[in-house]
């Protein structure tokens, strides 16, 4: 009878170990059509544990804190460049993904992940300015705009280190990956200048207040000025005539995953036409996947200048690059400049 049992047991447990295999997905806040997951988990039966977070920074944390195991990641670009370079991150073997076939090759080379070793491209995009076309007197195309008192208490900031002092070095007329001290300083100065016109630092939060109404000008990504175009007639994008960065998003598996063939399955997933077509349509960041486009109706896709920007507005848009140890010097003034906020 115990023995019975004993095998009962082992294979209920058995059972249950088979039903129950699982990914977990760390991606960012609204980075993804929740649809997608349970169609996923209804395709392969596999489950998606999914948590969020809102900058590189916080998810570079948690993942080199080592405490927190995840399957799949969204790095940006210089973040590829970190992790790959601490060792944090699992190749990809090219050969499970063959839906990275959708991807358009302009794509495939960027100097973060030249071949590319670990990371498949996810989405794109441009910083810029959201701005309320109904309060503010003329379009802007300077990033002076937000350091005009005429916003004042109208203006949101991203609350991201390396996007938020990236524009203020564009802003005081340098590289947005210097790392010369005295160029870092002058960003400094003009982030603590902007501070009493800052309604408020928000990452997500943006989107329903700009949609809201709730102020002028904004720093934006370029997806996040999509999304909230479709839902607002009165608000219009635009990157600044000094320049700005151009991100690339990727999907990634952590060197410590514990489910990589899981994780395999799911960027292949999220490669496919018709899933990154969908995803598309909710996230409204621009895709790299060529196939998702044909299926999205390419004229109708490249009419956005806001994700299809003429060749003259990314001319003048520079990739952030991993800094190495000068990243503590940002993250320095960061804390500075946020803490007393
Ligand atoms: C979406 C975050 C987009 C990341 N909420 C921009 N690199």
């Amino acid at each position: 009878m115990k023995r019975i049992l004993t095998i009962a047991l082992f294979l209920s447990l058995l059972v249950s170990a088979a039903a129950a295999e699982t990914i977990s997905v760390y991606n960012w806040g609204d980075y993804i059509d929740v649809d997608t997951l349970s169609q996923f988990t209804a395709e392969t039966g596999i489950d998606v544990i999914y948590e969020v977070y809102e900058t590189n920074e916080d998810m570079y944390a948690k993942i080199a804190n080592g405490g927190s195991s995840y399957d799949v990641i969204f790095p940006s670009d210089y973040m590829v460049e970190r992790m790959a370079g601490e060792h944090l991150l699992h190749p990809i073997n090219w050969e499970n993904i063959p839906n990275a076939a959708n991807i358009d090759e302009r794509f495939m080379h960027e100097s973060y992940d030249p071949e590319p070793t670990y990371s498949v491209p996810y989405t794109w995009g441009t910083m810029g300015i959201l701005y309320n076309t109904t309060m503010v007197d003329e379009a802007p195309d300077s990033w002076q705009t937000l350091l005009d008192p005429e916003y004042a208490m109208d203006m949101l900031m991203l609350n991201s280190p390396r996007d938020t002092l990236g524009i203020a070095l564009v802003m005081a007329g340098h590289s947005l990956n210097s790392t010369d001290p005295k160029d870092l300083e002058d960003a400094k100065q003009l982030l603590i200048e902007q501070k009493p016109l800052v309604l408020a630092y928000v990452v997500d939060e943006v989107k329903d207040k700009m949609i809201g109404g709730e102020a002028a000008v904004a720093l934006v990504w370029s997806g996040d000025a999509t999304f909230c175009m479709d839902e607002s007639d009165e608000l219009d994008y635009v990157v600044p005539k000094e320049g700005s960065n151009i991100f690339f998003d990727t999907m990634c598996i952590p060197a410590n995953a514990k489910n990589v063939s899981g994780a395999e399955k799911f960027i292949d997933f999220m490669c496919r036409a018709d899933i990154a077509a969908k995803n598309y349509e909710y996230v409204g960041y621009a895709i790299p996947n060529r196939a998702a486009i044909e299926v999205l109706g390419e004229e109708e896709y490249n009419a956005s200048p806001v994700n299809n920007p003429p060749q003259e507005v990314l001319d003048k848009c520079e990739v952030f690059h991993y800094l190495g140890d000068d990243t503590k010097l940002y993250d320095q003034i960061w804390t500075e400049i946020i803490s007393e906020f």
